[in-house]
């Protein structure tokens, strides 16, 4: 219902191996409900489903799954629960997601004073805010994470702009979701990369008085790309925030450690430091008796968001190449293809 089969829905139309599945898709696009090549019913879901059901009622229809969903969620659950209690034990600690970071992990840990864990975050950021505030994220690798680990608790409390992903849509996009519901706590969640690409409604939130709250993730990372380089073979390039090192001519230098509460703190927002749970939760609780917008700049380790679990994204690959490595992701990706389902 309403889905848009997109990349990550269906794992690059990977995810549905079993030729016996077919699609019934109820959307108000047609050119969404026909994706998969899905019995379509082009209608508003609530009207579709009550059409559905007296139409099943009739016929005496009994759904064969009893326990099977339930037992689903318990699972899923539970990981949860694991995730959310994910701690960095320093030195010889292994990240879930690929990387060279795990192995300098403790240099971030070192530069960024931190040693939280971006599951860890969220996992209290849910539970601290408002039941009605309102969540935005769009790019780096918080999305993803949102999408999993994220517990809505009221409707229209969920703001993710998936469609192109876009750094630096969070902010202004916040700024946005605060002018249609001015009475709601409004929070941003977004990664450094994104933030410095573009952060200027922040001043425009000052200036129209309207209060939007940023929690930055800050793990002086590209993350989600430097995954996706170390995945497909090509090694870590540009996306560690590194200073250019005169030795070798690349950008393999030192960590650039930016304080980017207090850059905010420049535009008269308020803003706070964050490198435990404890500062993490003493920032949210005086964040909401703020009346300017506020900024938490949270230190979090890089490769400590969520892994893959089984997916698989298709993402373009050189066909030809002198790395090892590059020809063998490019040997996974053709082979990934393969299986995608034809439509
Ligand atoms: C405008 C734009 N340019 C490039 C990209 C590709 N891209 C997606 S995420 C990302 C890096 C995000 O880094 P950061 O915001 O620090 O988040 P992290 O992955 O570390 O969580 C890039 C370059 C994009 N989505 N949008």
């Amino acid at each position: 219902m309403g889905t848009r089969y997109s990349d990550f829905t269906t794992s690059s139309k990977q995810l549905f191996q079993n030729s016996e599945v077919q699609f019934l898709t109820i959307n108000v696009s047609e050119y969404h409900a026909y994706k998969l090549d899905a019995a379509k019913i082009v209608a508003d879901a609530k009207l579709a489903l009550e059409a559905l059901e007296s139409e099943l009622e009739k016929i005496g229809y009994r759904s064969r799954y009893t326990h099977e969903i339930e037992a689903a969620k318990d699972a899923w659950k539970a990981e949860l629960n694991r995730l959310k209690q994910i701690r960095y034990t320093g030195p010889g600690f292994k990240p879930e997601v690929a990387g060279h970071l795990d192995d300098v992990l403790p240099e971030f840990a070192e530069a960024l004073q931190s040693c939280l864990t971006q599951t860890e975050v969220i996992g209290c950021v849910n539970q601290l805010i408002d039941d009605d505030a309102i969540i935005i994220g769009a790019s780096g690798s918080l999305p993803g994470d949102l999408q999993r680990m994220w517990e809505s608790r009221r409707p229209n409390t969920y703001h993710m702009e998936y469609g192109y992903s876009c750094m630096g849509y969070e902010i202004s996009g916040a700024l946005g979701v605060k002018m249609a519901e001015p009475d709601k706590e409004v929070y941003v969640m977004v990664g450094d990369g994104s933030y410095l690409m573009l952060h200027s409604e922040l001043v425009t939130s000052l200036q129209e008085g309207k209060k939007i709250n940023v929690l930055l993730f800050d793990n002086a990372a590209f993350g989600c790309i430097n995954n996706l380089q170390m995945e497909n073979g090509m090694g870590s390039f540009g996306t560690e925030f590194r200073y250019r090192n005169p030795d070798t001519g690349q950008l393999d230098g030192r960590l650039i450690p930016i304080d980017f509460a207090k850059s905010a703190a420049g535009y008269g927002v308020k803003t706070y430091k964050v490198k435990t749970l404890e500062e993490l939760r003493t920032a949210i609780e005086d964040a909401k008796k703020q009346a300017v917008s506020t900024l938490i700049d949270i230190k979090v380790l890089p490769k400590t968001m969520t892994s893959g679990y089984e997916s698989w994204w298709h993402v373009g690959i050189a066909g030809v190449s002198g790395n090892v490595k590059v020809q063998k992701a490019y040997q996974n990706k053709e082979d990934n293809l393969k299986k995608a389902r034809q439509y």
